[in-house]
């Protein structure tokens, strides 16, 4: 494999040289900026998550921050999730459609303070929507990117090392929800949340003189955790059927296809009409195969005889289920239990469609 060119258009983060010294192989770019993919291997990288504890660097979650007194408004007109029963301090995952229904982007919304949204991006061009939808429609706000880089504490001893670092408080944050918490002489937001299904935490940190104290300070009290340096996990999140923008759907995908059916609450919103009539042929579903499971940089069709019923879109080994486990977009006749055949760049494989994801 060849490496990534590094350059100012590729944005590191604050925690870019840390995360070289601890040894990552591969960094992929999510945002324009720097974001690990693998460490001792995504294998070894999964058992050890699923067993002790990492700290991810995941700043290229980046956070477009809506603030004004109509940033609820123009929140709620941006998503079909109905907002209205939030809490100030839970967190929402927030699927965002174009005028078509199609989904822009996925990301994490939550309020950092009143009159004040902080939107944490998946992959793709939101801040240009958002900026654009506040300046058509006249709101009262500012749309920016807020230097603010969330550092991910995840794995089964999450809770163990946070509370060493942030004091015995932070056990009772509920899934998704955030609170501030005292670190280094200053209060950070916490919130129980990440990309994976082990459990743990977000950091959302506000000013590079915090970021390597903290760094090393979740490094130093996790020594007898075996805490390390990790990053999102492609067959972890696979196996818990975590969905990843750009790869697992796109502008061409609804909500519905995607399966997020239960996010889409309002129709008095952006895409609401087309959403409101809509009927598709396509589901999202799990999807059991042969390996070796070469990498999924292109999409497979999946065939059933000589029928092409859909594609993968994600794909990996798990060695947890001893299978390939894939994500893929079929056509809704075709039900789970269905034996099909995945066309590879390293040949067919064959597969089964799945009625559930592994975890
Ligand atoms: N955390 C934060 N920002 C993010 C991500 C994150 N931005 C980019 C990306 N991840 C956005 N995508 C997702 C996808 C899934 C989830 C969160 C962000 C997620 N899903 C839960 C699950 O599948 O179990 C369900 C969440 C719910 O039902 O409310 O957590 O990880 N800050």
């Amino acid at each position: 494999m060849t490496a990534l060119a590094r350059s100012n258009r590729v944005r590191r983060t604050w925690w870019t040289d840390a995360v070289d010294r601890a040894g990552c192989t591969a960094y992929t770019v999510y945002n324009r900026m720097m974001l690990p993919a693998t460490f001792a291997g995504t294998d070894v990288d999964a058992a050890h998550l699923k067993r002790a504890v990492q700290v991810w660097d995941v700043a290229a979650e980046r956070q477009v921050e809506i603030t004004g007194p109509d940033a609820d408004t123009l929140m709620q007109r941006l998503t079909p999730r109905d907002l209205s029963q939030l809490q100030p301090n839970q967190c929402a995952y927030v699927p965002i459609c174009n005028h078509d229904g199609g989904m822009l982007n996925d990301p994490v919304a939550l309020k950092p303070r009143p009159e004040t949204w902080w939107v944490s991006l998946a992959d793709g061009e939101l801040r240009l929507w958002i900026e654009g939808m506040a300046e058509a429609g006249g709101y009262g706000v500012r749309v920016f990117e807020a230097d603010v880089q969330p550092l991910a504490i995840q794995g089964p001893l999450s809770d163990e090392l946070a509370a060493r670092v942030f004091g015995e408080e932070v056990r009772a944050l509920r899934f998704f929800r955030h609170g501030r918490f005292p670190f280094n002489g200053t209060e950070m937001i916490v919130s129980r949340t990440g990309y994976s299904k082990q459990g743990g935490f977000e950091i959302y940190v506000e000013r590079e003189a915090d970021a390597m104290p903290l760094w090393e300070a979740l490094m130093e009290k996790g020594r007898d955790l075996d805490v390390r340096a990790g990053c999102p996990n492609l067959v972890e999140r696979i196996e818990g059927g975590m969905l990843s923008y750009g790869n697992d759907m796109t502008d061409l995908d609804t909500p519905f296809e995607v399966g997020l059916d239960k996010y889409v609450q309002v129709y008095d919103c952006i895409g609401g009409p087309a959403l409101k009539d809509h009927v598709s042929d396509r589901r999202l579903i799990a999807v059991e195969m042969e390996g070796p499971v070469p990498p999924c940089d292109r999409r497979w069709p999946i065939l059933e005889g000589d029928t092409r019923i859909g594609v993968v879109t994600s794909a990996a080994w798990s060695l947890e289920f001893c299978c390939g486990v894939a994500i893929g977009m079929v056509d809704r006749r075709w039900d789970s239990g269905t034996a099909v055949s995945v066309i590879t760049q390293d040949g067919p494989k064959r597969a089964v469609l799945k009625e559930k994801f592994w975890k």
